[in-house]
């Protein structure tokens, strides 16, 4: 938590100049090369970005989630590759050792995932089991003082380049509580990296497959020892990943309200700015309204979990309503910008493409809209 509005402000404003004068200019590189300059990825450590949810004892900011969520809509004003790499260490690939790690575990792990150190992934998906996760296939057999892991798992983002993984197995019969999240490190042998997957967009961000053939994982490392708790572990990293990329969303859609309306008032049309003519005020305004929608959300249900609540369903909401709400406002810009929308100059296709994949990862919307109305069912029941 930071101790004072003044820190906290200067946070604010310290990364919302590096996304301006460092990410910004860099977004056409990236797309083109595919790849995040080292420099950045440095100067990203130094400002301690790949630890922000980290708790200070293990070497990070330990931001709120209400403060994550402030420091996401910064982020969320440029290309989403670049928040994609330092992304995972704060969410899904350091998540589950933080909420039901052991202490050692802990102490072993997340220092160096807060000082980019490590790069985390989490490996839930697979090629055969993606939104049904609880039917996971990967298997995980006891042998002595390891367990043998056996599987592979897809679009793993940050695969490429992580150096641990959070890994969901199967150590007992099916279903959920069949299920057990381990530790593997990177340079686990029988841990192999398939060839990065060519994407839609976000180039600079990386996903690929990570198989597993025999690969023996010490028993030490099942996150809190315990048997079983994998997808339950899964399930609360996502809940929180889910509020994170939902503030990711609010970023880059005010990204393209901020675009759309300079624009606007720059072209001319029929003798005016076309910020002028009211089918492109209504366009302008659906986004501002929307957009202004989803960050009180957000903000809402990161109070709700700092006061230790549990958000499922808030979580879900924000997320469903955010990325679909971002795929408005980048279809929107698209259209205000015309012509210029369409070709790669202006970088708005490119950002349309890129917030596609908002609607998919980390739940889909349908996803979303299940554990939405299971909870409302729950508790009108109860
Ligand atoms: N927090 C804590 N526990 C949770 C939980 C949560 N958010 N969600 C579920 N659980 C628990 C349940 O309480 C249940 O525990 P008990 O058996 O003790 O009652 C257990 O986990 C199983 O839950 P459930 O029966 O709801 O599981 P389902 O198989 O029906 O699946 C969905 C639930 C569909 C919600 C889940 O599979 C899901 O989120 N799928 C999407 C996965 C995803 O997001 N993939 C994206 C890629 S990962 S980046």
């Amino acid at each position: 938590m930071i101790r004072d509005q003044e820190t906290l402000n200067q946070l604010l404003d310290t990364i919302s100049r590096f996304v301006r004068e460092r990410l910004i200019p860099a977004e056409e590189r990236v797309a083109e090369e595919d790849v995040i300059p080292e420099d950045i990825v440095q100067e990203m450590k130094e400002m301690g970005l790949f630890g922000l949810s980290i708790p200070e004892e293990y070497g990070g900011l330990g931001l709120t989630m209400e403060e994550e969520v402030l420091v996401a809509f910064e982020i969320g004003k440029t290309s989403p590759a670049f928040r994609s790499i330092f992304g995972t260490n704060n969410g899904i690939g350091s998540q589950g050792i933080l909420l039901d790690g052991t202490e050692e575990q802990k102490r072993k792990y997340l220092p160096r995932l807060a000082s980019g150190e490590l790069i985390g992934a989490f490996c839930l998906t697979a090629p055969d089991v993606g939104s049904d996760a609880a039917s996971l296939k990967t298997r995980a057999e006891r042998d002595g003082d390891h367990y043998v892991l056996n599987g592979t798992k897809r679009f793993i983002t940050n695969g490429p380049i992580a150096g641990i993984f959070t890994v969901m197995a199967r150590t007992g019969g099916e279903g959920a509580g069949g299920i057990s999240a381990f530790i593997v490190e990177g340079d686990t042998p029988g841990l192999i990296r398939g060839k990065p997957d060519r994407k839609m967009g976000q180039r600079g961000a990386h996903t690929c497959d990570i198989i597993f053939e025999n690969c023996r994982v010490p028993a030490e490392n099942i996150i809190g020892l315990k048997e079983g708790q994998g997808f339950k572990t899964a399930m609360k990293v996502l809940d929180r990943g889910r509020l994170h990329i939902s503030a990711v969303c609010v970023g880059v859609a005010e990204r393209l309200i901020e675009d759309s309306l300079r624009y606007a008032i720059e072209r001319r049309q029929f003798g005016k700015p076309i910020a002028e003519h009211q089918l492109i005020q209504a366009m302008l305004a659906d986004s501002k309204a929307e957009a202004y929608a989803a960050r009180s959300m957000v903000l809402e249900a990161a109070r709700k979990m700092d006061n230790g609540e549990r958000v499922s369903m808030e979580a879900a909401c924000c997320k469903m309503f955010c990325s679909e709400m971002v795929g408005r406002v980048a279809d929107r810009a698209v259209q205000i910008h015309g012509g210029a929308g369409y070709i790669a100059d202006y970088g708005i296709e490119r950002f349309y493409r890129d917030v596609r994949l908002f609607r998919i990862y980390e739940g889909t919307t349908q996803i979303q809209q299940i554990v939405i109305a299971r909870n409302m069912v729950r508790e009108a029941q109860s």
